[in-house]
């Protein structure tokens, strides 16, 4: 590759990478990929624990801009596992001839914009440096794992995992005592599988999780059979929905409308389907307490039902937030695996973690032997993967300093002080929000219809203004303020990682009106933005 000076240089080669780079091509220009992975499918790539699957149905959860590409692709589940996401992005890959531009293996370490030149100089752990017109970071939500920060780490005697950087070999824990420290949707998901190859497993829980069945299964040949049949009409309702797919299937009822009777068989009738559906049995949840107790209610008499033990089943019921305010968790057999003899919940509430030591995890109250430990501990999610690099935009400004109090962007898409720097599905978009390859497929557009409107006006430059940027902050933390979203600790808002500014950084207007604002600021000549 011997061209070092691009069109664009884009960084990260998962979905949002991928698709970036294939519409870039269609408008004839010429783009680098960085990808620190030996392959592609970002997510798909690095999280390969037992059990990681998508929470959302397989067709639903693909991308939609080539109807010939979803032609000649059939999901085998109902929800995809890992391989078959992982294969699905090397399909994409090769069949679009994607891999050519893509340079793997090479992690991104700082991109700075020289302003003489309006080129942003991209340098690699390689020693490489290239320069781009356009800077277009793809570096996901969720691709900065968490590190773990237990004293005593480096005593312990066995290994060590973490969820979002999985052994491409896989692990064999048979036999084994094994500690999974965490019990968000990673841990959920894996624990099952864990605790039925394990001699023995114990898990470390700080705070509980409101999860709902998958009902996963091999794919009804029914369903998709509609699916293929309707697609068209499918595609177009998950574009316009609040959070980008139809299994959601949004009652407009509240919660407090209806009987005791008639909410119990709507709630259970979602439970039955499964999934995020629960999440759309009533207009109120997300932003009515009371509506919202209602939700919580039938979640912990659910737990109550499945978990045998009373203080296991109590432990697991979520106390301290709304149902909804955390991504909710879908599983395949969560609660129950607790009935099982080879596991123990410990409750860190009660007995917090004092350290790892060489022969397990200690808490409180006394030390529990592990032969290796999960950390499914999450990630420094939204700002971790972009405040990893060292970008700096006008007058060297860097990007981690100008997001010292919180991220702030106008739509998600761009930074003031940051020209040409674009953010795939950034803090003040919907995206982890939403199902995230709707997502990623609205910017991935909304950008590559922008650098061809740049094109046609001969203009080199695009900067978001600080009075749109501001009013744009201003919309997104309103929205938030009228939802029950910020009374979780969350990762949405920092919460997971200490001295992390808390700032709700997800935009929970919704996908369908995001994406009317997002075209009408595009159709108003990029209203918001300065153009040169
Ligand atoms: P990623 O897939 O995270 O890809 C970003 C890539 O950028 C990575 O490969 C990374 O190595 C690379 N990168 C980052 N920084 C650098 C750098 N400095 N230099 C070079 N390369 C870099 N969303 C859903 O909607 N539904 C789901 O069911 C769902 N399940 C998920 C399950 C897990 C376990 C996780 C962690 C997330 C899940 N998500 C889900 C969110 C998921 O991240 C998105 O759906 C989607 O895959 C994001 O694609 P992306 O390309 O934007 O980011
Ligand atoms: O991470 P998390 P994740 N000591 O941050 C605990 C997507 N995803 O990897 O809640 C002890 O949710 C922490 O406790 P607390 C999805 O969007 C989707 O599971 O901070 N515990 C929590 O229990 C998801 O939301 C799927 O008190 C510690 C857990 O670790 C996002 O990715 C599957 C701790 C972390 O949970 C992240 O999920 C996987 C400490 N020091 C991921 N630090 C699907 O189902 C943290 N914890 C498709």
């Amino acid at each position: 590759m011997a061209d070092k000076a691009f069109d664009a240089v884009i960084v990260g080669a998962g979905f949002s990478g991928l698709y970036m780079l294939h519409r870039l091509r269609g408008l004839g220009l010429t783009a680098r990929v960085f990808e620190a992975g030996d392959g592609v499918g970002g997510t798909w790539y690095w999280n390969r624990y037992p059990g990681a699957r998508v929470d959302i149905e397989s067709q639903e959860y693909s991308y939609s801009f080539s109807p010939e590409l979803e032609d000649d692709w059939a999901w085998t589940e109902r929800y995809a596992a890992q391989p078959e996401l992982l294969r699905y992005a090397n399909h994409v890959a090769d069949r679009f001839d994607l891999r050519k531009d893509i340079q793997f293996e090479t992690r991104v370490t700082s991109a700075v914009f020289d302003e003489a030149a309006s080129r942003w100089t991209v340098t690699t752990d390689r020693g490489e440096t290239v320069t781009g017109r356009f800077c277009i970071m793809a570096t996901g939500c969720l691709s900065s794992a968490n590190d773990p920060q237990f004293p005593g780490l480096e005593s312990f005697q066995g290994p060590t995992y973490h969820t979002g950087r999985w052994p491409h070999e896989g692990v064999d824990f048979t036999g084994k005592r094994v500690a999974v420290i965490g019990t968000g949707s990673s841990a959920i998901q894996s624990i099952p599988e864990i605790a039925r190859q394990a001699a023995r497993l114990t898990v470390f829980q700080r705070t509980p999780n409101y999860s709902v069945p998958a009902h996963n299964g091999p794919l009804d040949p029914k369903f998709a059979a509609d699916w293929k049949a309707n697609r068209a009409r499918h595609r177009a309702e998950q574009r316009v929905s609040s959070v980008g797919f139809i299994a959601h299937d949004p009652n407009d009822q509240s919660a407090l409308e209806v009987s005791d009777e008639e909410r119990q068989a709507i709630f259970e009738d979602r439970w039955r389907r499964g999934g995020f559906s629960l999440g759309g049995a009533f207009n109120d949840i997300g932003v009515n307490m009371e509506a919202n107790l209602t939700a919580q209610k039938f979640v912990a008499e659910k737990i109550r039902e499945i978990v045998k033990d009373p203080k296991t089943a109590e432990a697991l019921v979520p106390k301290t937030y709304p149902f909804g305010t955390k991504r909710l968790c879908i599983d395949t057999g969560y609660y129950a695996t607790f009935n099982r003899d080879n596991v123990e919940l410990v409750d860190l509430r009660e007995t917090p973690i004092e350290a790892i030591t060489p022969a397990g995890v200690r808490t409180s109250a006394k030390e529990y032997p592990a032969d290796a430990i999960v950390f499914a501990i999450g990630f420094d999610a939204m700002t971790g993967a972009l405040n990893r690099i060292d970008i700096r935009g006008r007058e060297g400004k860097a990007l981690k300093d100008v997001w010292a109090d919180g991220p702030k962007t106008y739509l998600g898409l761009m930074v003031a002080g940051f020209p040409n720097l674009f953010t795939i599905t950034g803090p003040g978009s919907p995206s982890v929000l939403s199902n995230m390859i709707v997502s990623i497929e609205q910017h991935v557009d909304w950008i590559t219809d922008c650098l061809a409107w740049l094109g046609q006006r001969q203009a080199s430059v695009i900067e978001a203004t600080p009075e749109a940027q501001e009013a744009w902050v201003a919309h997104v933390n309103e929205v938030a303020d009228t939802t029950l979203y910020p009374l979780a600790n969350s990762w949405y808002i920092g919460a997971n990682v200490p001295g992390k500014p808390r700032v709700f950084m997800p935009y929970v207007g919704g996908v369908g009106l995001y994406r009317e604002r997002c075209d009408a600021v595009a159709a108003n000549d990029y209203e918001g933005f300065e153009v040169r």
